[in-house]
């Protein structure tokens, strides 16, 4: 339990540490290795870990976390499905002595007293990325030769770290090319549905888009269906960038039909479970733990497509 005793390990009486994770949901490719990353570190490294899926509804993740307090966990962790509304929640984790570690996604609290670090990956950089090859390909871009490059964007959930990043990344580094344009934004919520069906109505109102910048594979993914439907050819008539790195987003790379992936790492399971450890003995630990990540071509995939875990 969470209680003070005098025993240095921390945790249980039997040393054990109590870990309550609340995570998003299941949405993507992305949050079932992230998932599996954290369910399997716990129990290589006998941590008891209670663990909810909240659907990406924001209450039912507040819910998940006022449960945990009360259970007493040793530690919290979670990745919160926006950045706002978390102050109150963590005030009340801090009040009952129970230390929270985020990952993957960050809260806009300027208090960072409300939890001992933050694991995950730097989302600007990740749009940075994108925007870069962006820039650097423009001339093939212009898909339709009208010597402008007409992009379209499919938003990650509005108002998640991911999205707001991503968007800032990209839009930052394009506007070194006055050609590049983002014509069209619409969020997809990271699903694969989403995405096809925002490029669907992207498609019925603008027959001149040469780019899509999907936040993630799976709208990536969706937004190729839409795109076939049309009888165009993802990857040729329409440029595709994402970002992940999730197998079946690597392998529509490897075919062509998604000409750059930026990686996000989704196995924090380590890192978490190794500054969970030292949260639990009162170990000072980084305030920012970032993740190793990089980015995709298709030779490359075709390359590390055989050995990716996830
Ligand atoms: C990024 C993570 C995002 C992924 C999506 O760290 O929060 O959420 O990019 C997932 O696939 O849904
Ligand atoms: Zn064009």
């Amino acid at each position: 339990g969470g209680d003070s005793d005098a025993d240095s390990k921390g945790g249980d009486s039997d040393g054990k540490i109590t870990m309550g994770f609340a995570q998003v949901g299941a949405e993507s490719g992305w949050r079932t290795a992230n998932t599996k990353s954290i369910q399997e570190t716990a129990e290589a490294e006998g941590i008891d870990l209670k663990f909810t899926d909240a659907q990406g509804k924001q209450e039912n993740q507040i819910q998940a976390i006022r449960s945990y307090i009360q259970q007493k966990v040793d530690v919290i962790a979670f990745s919160p499905v926006v950045e706002t509304g978390w102050d109150a929640v963590l005030q009340e984790a801090k009040a009952a002595n129970i230390p929270v570690i985020l990952t993957d996604r960050a809260v806009d609290s300027e208090d960072t007293s409300l939890y001992k670090s933050f694991l995950g990956s730097d989302f600007v950089v990740e749009g940075e990325r994108a925007g870069d090859w962006l820039v650097e390909n423009a001339a093939d871009s212009d898909t339709n030769g009208d010597g402008k490059v007409n992009v379209v964007q499919l938003e990650g959930t509005t108002g998640a770290a991911p999205a707001i990043d991503r968007a800032e990344g990209f839009a930052e580094k394009i506007a070194a090319d006055p050609t590049i344009e983002v014509t069209a934004s619409q969020t997809g919520d990271f699903t694969r549905d989403g995405g096809k069906q925002v490029m669907e109505s992207f498609l019925q109102s603008d027959d001149t888009i040469d780019v899509v910048y999907a936040h993630n594979d799976d709208m990536g993914l969706g937004a190729i269906e839409a795109i076939e439907a049309a009888g165009k050819k993802p990857g040729e008539d329409i440029k595709i960038i994402t970002v992940d790195a999730v197998k079946d987003g690597m392998t529509a790379l490897s075919e062509g039909k998604i000409n750059f992936i930026v990686e996000c790492n989704p196995l924090l399971g380590p890192q978490l479970m190794d500054l969970a450890k030292k949260v639990v003995d009162g170990e000072e630990v980084e305030a920012r733990v970032l993740t190793e990540e990089g980015t995709f071509t298709p030779e490359q995939a075709k390359e590390v497509l055989a050995d990716r875990q996830y």
